[in-house]
C-alpha cells in the first residue's frame, strides 16, 4: 500500500479523500491555492503545498505545480477527486510519465470515455444499451445527414464528441431546422473542444438520468454497486441524489448493473466508473461515462457499505477487489442534498464569512463538508459548500430524517439552498418519486399570465 497520497483537490472532496487515507494509515499532501492557505482540510493534511493563485487555471489546473509538489513531498500517488484535473488524460499521462500513480483509470481509457462517440461506440461493442442514432460521428454528405434523421426520427439532438455533461448540444424537430443545427454546433464544438466532430440521437423528452456505479481492478474483477437517480436538477448542476431509484425494479437493475460491470471487464476498467443512462418507459440508454469519482457516491457507500474512495486506492496499488458482486447487498435507501451557497430560489452565488455553524446529526445522518463557523466561503470555486446524507430503511424513513436534519442544519452568514431543500422533502411529487430530469425547472417555473 502507499505511503503517501498527493490530493489535487480542494473543498469537501479533499477533505474525504483526506480521511480515507487515515483510515488506510497514509499519509497525505494536500495542494492548495492561495485563496484556500488558511481552510482546515488544509491544516490536517500531514503536509501542504501552495500551488498558485486563487484562480483555478493558476492552481488546481496547473500541471507543473502539482506534479513538483508530488516531487517535493515524496508522494507516491496522485487522487484527482471530480472535476478539475479528474478526467484530463493529458494529466494522467504525466502523473505516469512521472512515476507516480494517477488513482483512476489508465489515460486511454479517460480519452476513449472523453470522447463521446468513442465511448458510445465502445460500449455498444459491449451490448450496453444505447439511445438509438448514428453509428459514430455524423458524415458531411447533407442527404446522409438528412437520411440518418428521418431514420432515427424527430426529435433528434445533435451532441459534440467532446462535449458531455450537456455542453455542447441542440435538439432538433425538423428536417427544416436539421443542416442549421448540425453547422452551428460543429461550430461551437471547434471553438468549445477543439473537435468539430459531433453525432446524433434520438431525442429522449421525459427521461430520468439514472447511473451505475462500478468498481474494476487490475486483475479482470468487475462488479457494479447499483443505481443512483441523479434527475433533480437545474442547468446540468444536480442538487438531490438517491439510491435506490424510487420504482426501479431489481432484477432490472441488476441486468442493467451486470451489463456495465462486463463492459468494464471487456475494455479493461480500472478503478471507479460511472456509467449514465437516461432512463424512461422502463428502459435505459447509456449516454456517458464518467471515470472519476463522483459527488454523489456517498449514497452509494450508504446502501452498500463500501468505502468507493478506499476501494479507488487499494485497486491503484494493484490489489484485487477483496468481494464480488454476490457479496453485495443493497440495505435500505439512502438521499443526499447538495448544500450550496447561492439564494435558494436565484440560485445566485453567495460566498463569504459563515457566522454561525451546526451539522446536524442523529441515526443515518452524514455529513461531507469542510466547513465551519468563522470559514469564508471564496468567490472562485463552486458553490458546493457541503453534502447531508440522510440513510433510512426505507425511502420514507431517510426522508423523514432528512427534514429532521434540515431543520436542524445551521448556516448563518451567507444564503444557502437549505430552504429549497426543505421544499423538495415536502414537495409531493418527490415524496412519490420518479420524476424526470425536467422537474425542478418546471416546478421552479412560475405559472405564465392568465
Ligand atoms: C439527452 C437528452 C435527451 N435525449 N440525450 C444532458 C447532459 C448530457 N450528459 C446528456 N444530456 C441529455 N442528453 C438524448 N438522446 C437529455 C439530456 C439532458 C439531461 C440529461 C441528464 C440530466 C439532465 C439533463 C438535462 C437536460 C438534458
Amino acid at each position: 500500500m502507499f505511503e503517501k497520497i498527493l490530493i489535487a483537490n480542494r473543498g469537501e472532496i479533499a477533505l474525504r479523500i483526506q480521511r480515507a487515507c487515515r483510515e488506510m494509515g497514509i499519509r497525505t499532501v494536500a495542494v492548495h491555492s492561495e485563496a484556500d492557505a488558511d481552510a482546515k482540510y488544509v491544516k490536517l493534511a500531514d503536509e501542504s503545498v501552495c500551488i498558485g493563485p486563487a484562480a483555478s487555471a493558476l492552481s488546481y489546473l496547473n500541471v507543473p505545480a502539482i506534479i513538483s509538489a508530488a516531487e517535493l513531498t515524496d508522494s507516491e500517488a496522485i487522487h484527482p477527486g471530480y472535476g478539475f484535473l479528474s478526467e484530463n488524460a493529458d494529466f494522467a499521462e504525466r502523473v505516469e510519465s512521472s512515476g507516480f500513480v494517477f488513482i483512476g483509470p489508465r489515460p486511454e481509457t479517460i480519452r476513449l470515455m472523453g470522447d463521446k462517440v468513442s465511448a458510445k461506440t465502445a460500449m455498444r461493442a459491449s451490448h450496453v444499451p444505447c439511445v438509438p442514432g448514428s453509428e459514430g460521428a455524423l458524415p458531411e454528405d447533407p442527404e446522409e445527414i438528412h437520411r440518418i434523421a428521418q431514420e432515427i426520427g424527430y426529435p433528434i439532438i445533435i451532441k459534440a464528441a467532446g462535449g458531455g455533461g450537456g455542453r455542447g448540444m441542440r435538439v432538433v424537430h425538423s428536417d427544416g431546422a436539421l443542416l442549421n443545427a448540425v453547422a452551428m454546433t460543429q461550430a461551437e464544438a471547434q471553438t468549445a473542444f477543439g473537435n468539430p466532430m459531433v453525432y446524433m440521437e434520438r431525442y429522449l423528452q421525459r427521461p430520468r438520468h439514472i447511473e451505475i456505479q462500478v468498481l474494476a481492478d487490475e486483475h479482470g474483477h468487475a462488479v457494479h454497486l447499483g443505481e443512483r437517480d441523479c434527475s433533480m436538477q437545474r442547468r446540468h448542476q444536480k442538487i438531490l441524489e438517491e439510491a435506490p431509484a424510487p420504482g426501479l425494479d431489481r432484477i432490472l437493475r441488476d441486468r442493467i448493473g451486470e451489463r456495465c460491470a462486463q463492459a468494464c471487464r471487456d475494455i479493461g476498467y480500472r478503478g471507479a466508473g460511472t456509467f449514465e443512462f437516461l432512463y424512461e418507459d422502463g428502459e435505459f440508454f447509456f449516454i456517458e461515462m464518467n471515470t472519476r469519482v463522483q459527488v454523489e457516491h456517498p449514497v452509494t457507500e450508504l446502501i452498500t457499505g463500501i468505502d468507493i474512495v478506499q476501494e479507488q486506492i487499494r485497486i491503484a496499488a494493484g490489489e484485487p477487489l477483496s468481494f464480488g458482486q454476490e457479496d453485495i447487498q443493497f440495505r435500505g435507501h439512502a438521499i443526499e442534498c447538495r448544500i450550496n451557497a447561492e439564494h435558494p430560489y436565484s440560485f445566485v452565488p453567495s460566498p463569504g464569512r459563515i457566522t454561525a455553524y451546526h451539522a446536524p446529526g442523529g441515526p443515518g445522518i452524514r455529513v461531507d463538508s469542510h466547513v465551519y463557523q468563522n470559514y469564508v466561503v471564496p468567490p472562485h470555486y463552486d458553490s458546493m459548500i457541503g453534502k447531508l446524507l440522510a440513510h433510512g430503511a426505507t425511502r420514507d424513513q431517510a426522508i423523514a430524517r432528512m427534514r429532521t436534519a434540515l431543520m436542524e442544519m445551521v448556516v448563518e452568514g451567507i444564503h444557502t439552498n437549505i430552504p429549497l431543500h426543505q421544499d423538495l422533502m415536502r414537495d409531493q411529487n418527490v415524496l412519490t418519486g420518479g420524476t424526470s430530469i425536467h422537474y425542478l425547472e418546471h416546478k421552479l417555473t412560475p405559472p405564465s399570465g392568465n
